[in-house]
């Protein structure tokens, strides 16, 4: 196997590429697809103030690591979210992180900032605890942003992600998701912009992203994961593109190019009727926001008698 670039050893090959690469040249690949993916979405402007959601994963290191060395004020948000060991020792990977990175990393524990862990927070609204941490998740992010004067939100979705939420999207045809499934999310009043700059990048290639450059990541998978769907989607695109790679890139981008305009008129009437939240001051449809009705059904705020009955 020899790189496409410089016929020297190759260290990985890439399918969907039809191309191997060495050291170098791999993490050469790498930077070039996510410079692709943010001048080709108007992601960043040079000097905004990005803040990257890392979660201790290879993905979102690799995207912090990858932002600063391509020029960007990145710095880093880790959210403890409470899940036991799995989280202690994220919240150690991405600290370690930070520092050999020499950023500034911001932290918000669920638990302690919050009143709630996700296990905590699952078991009292007997729902999937992916749900109520993902509800957490956009609910701190954004507000975090704000509070801390940050231009825009960069998540490490990669191409795997992506596909896998688009087929669950579109195996259920849901016109509103589909309309908002975009690697940017522009900002809207209350709302910072959202970017994913790893969308054309698998997993398998931010973990060699990883291990190329000397990045210790956490290996496991959330406790939480088993079950959700979205791991049963990944198998299935998994095995189309064992058979005919290049197959999931076709299908997000073939949809963002060509598919996704039609739904966006959806997306935007969902936004035009958003109001505050009147406890926290959050865009929501209803009275009270999704993340503060979470707090007081789990006991961490008393809401007003008025707001109680909704
Ligand atoms: S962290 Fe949270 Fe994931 Fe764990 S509880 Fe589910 S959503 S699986 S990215
Ligand atoms: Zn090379
Ligand atoms: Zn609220």
């Amino acid at each position: 196997m020899k790189c496409r670039v410089c016929k020297g050893a190759a260290v990985i090959d890439v399918r969907r590429h039809n191309a191997a690469f060495c050291k170098e040249h791999f993490v050469h690949h790498c930077d070039e697809q996510v410079r692709r993916a943010v001048h080709s979405h108007r992601m960043l402007e040079p000097g905004e103030r990005v803040l990257v959601a890392v979660s201790g994963g290879k993905d979102s290191l690799a995207l912090w690591d990858i932002l600063v060395r391509l020029g960007y004020e990145a710095d880093g948000l880790y959210l403890g979210l409470g899940i036991g060991e799995y989280s202690d020792e994220s919240g150690d990977y991405t600290r370690a992180f930070a520092q050999q990175l020499g950023r500034p990393l911001h932290e918000v524990d669920l638990g302690a900032d919050a009143g709630y862990t996700i296990p905590e927070a699952a078991a009292v609204t007997r729902r999937s605890p992916c749900g109520a941490c993902g509800l957490s998740k956009r609910h701190l992010f954004n507000s975090v942003a704000i509070e801390r004067g940050y231009d825009v939100v960069a998540t490490g979705h990669n191409l795997d992600d992506e596909a896998a939420v688009l087929l669950g999207n579109v195996l259920r045809w849901d016109t509103g998701y589909l309309g908002r499934q975009h690697p940017v999310l522009p900002a809207t009043p209350g709302f910072v912009r959202k970017v994913k700059p790893l969308v054309r990048l698998g997993e398998r290639e931010t973990a060699a992203y990883c291990v190329l450059q000397g990045i210790d990541y956490q290996v496991e998978e959330c406790p939480m994961a088993a079950g959700n769907r979205h791991l049963g989607y990944k198998e299935v695109l998994n095995a189309l593109e064992d058979r005919s790679p290049g197959s999931k890139a076709a299908f997000l981008f073939g949809f963002l190019e060509r598919g996704h305009e039609r739904f966006a008129g959806e997306a935007e009437h969902e936004r035009d009727e958003l109001g505050e939240c009147s406890v926290c001051g959050a865009p929501t449809p209803g009275t009270v926001c999704a993340f503060c009705r979470l707090r007081s059904q789990v006991g961490a705020i008393e809401l007003p008698v008025e707001l109680k009955v909704r």
